[in-house]
């Protein structure tokens, strides 16, 4: 779309343009922390190597990963312009094992998951990050607080968005209500309305995305899919970043088809559900997209599991819960979804 720059739609006039949102304060002052955040992170990710912001910090993070310096500023930044919002109650950070509680906010509408910059692996050489976040409305606003108020299929999500961190910082957000996007413009330090309403082409682009050094650790249906790809009249393209930011808006704007499944070595996939998996199925539905685990969609996975052990029912509630995931555009998604069906 064309940009009048004259006359710009910023991402905060864009959601104040909008009856049903400007009614809803609490989730206005949420996207403007949020794009508080991006802003911030945007600014540290861009100077990362002239502040001496590469490499490892030493520890690891709650599902064991090395975590990088700019893993834990990202993190910092994006808990304090939320705790400070006001507006939040829990959050749920890819870097943080357990839930967080904001001290002295009670009755919060919402909670927030966020993976507070995913792709880091790719920091240190200068590839594109991003940031997820997943706002879940609180199934108890009262007093008692728990953690299961967040433990939500992500059918239920309020609003989902990325922020890349690529050649220009561009913010994607949906609150059901389509897909739209905004590129920062360094020199007024807003997000402007970019992409209005995107969805995937309907004539998508042939193209995969996966890491295939994982082929022989597939299931049968994830190998043929390859296959097929590859001995199509026309073949596919492979294309593969390695951060998931990167690779979905990829998919989102030139269509084919993302994926991560679950394989033998991590048997319930890798990418994490209420900050990964969710918010990005969320966002390529609203799209016109599809996105699966193989058998179900990922909107009505349920992140609570029901572990029977002997005749007790134990109710695990892992916020970091895993889930395999293909999403993209209908053709290559419904072909995921015929091998699945076939292999019963
Ligand atoms: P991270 O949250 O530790 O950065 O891991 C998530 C990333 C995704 O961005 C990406 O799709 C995937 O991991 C890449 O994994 P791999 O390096 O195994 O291909
Ligand atoms: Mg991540």
């Amino acid at each position: 779309m064309q940009v009048d720059h004259s006359n710009p739609i910023t991402l905060s006039r864009f959601i104040l343009q909008d009856k049903d949102i400007v009614q809803n304060n609490d989730l206005c002052i949420l996207f403007n922390s949020i794009e508080l955040a991006c802003k911030v992170i945007s600014s540290a990710v861009r100077r990362a190597g002239l502040t001496g912001l590469y490499g490892l910090d030493g520890s690891t993070n709650s599902t064991g990963d090395d975590v990088k310096k700019l893993d834990i500023l990202s993190n910092e930044i994006f808990i304090n312009s939320l705790r400070n919002s006001t507006k939040i109650e829990v959050m749920v950070s890819e870097e943080n094992e357990d839930p967080i509680w904001v001290e002295g906010v009670s009755g919060c509408k919402y909670g927030i998951a966020f993976d507070p910059l995913d792709g880091s692996s790719n920091i240190d050489c200068n590839i594109s990050t991003g940031t997820i976040f997943a706002i879940y409305a609180m199934k108890n606003t009262g007093t008692r607080r728990q953690i299961s108020d967040i433990l939500q299929p992500g059918r239920q999500l309020v609003a989902a968005g990325y922020c890349m961190y690529g050649s220009s910082t561009q913010m994607v957000v949906t609150y059901g209500k389509g897909v739209h996007g905004f590129t920062l413009d360094p020199t007024i330090g807003s997000f402007i309305l970019s992409h209005k309403n995107i969805r995937i082409p309907a004539n998508p682009k042939t193209i995969y995305s996966c890491n295939e050094g994982n082929f022989a650790l597939w299931d049968a249906p994830t190998q043929q899919f390859v296959q097929e790809c590859k001995n199509a009249p026309k073949p596919y393209a492979a294309r593969y970043v390695g951060s998931m930011v990167s690779d979905v808006h990829r998919t989102l704007l030139y269509g084919g088809i993302f994926f991560y499944p679950a394989d033998k070595k991590s048997k319930t996939g890798k990418l994490r559900m209420l900050y990964e998996a969710i918010p990005m199925s969320f966002i390529v539905e609203q799209a016109g997209g599809l996105s699966t685990n193989g058998t179900q969609r990922v909107l009505d996975l349920n992140p609570v599991h029901d572990l029977k052990a002997n005749f007790l029912t134990l109710t695990i509630t892992q916020i970091h819960e895993r889930t395999g995931i293909f999403l993209g555009c209908n053709r290559d998604v419904n072909r995921i979804l015929e091998l699945y069906a076939a292999q019963k």
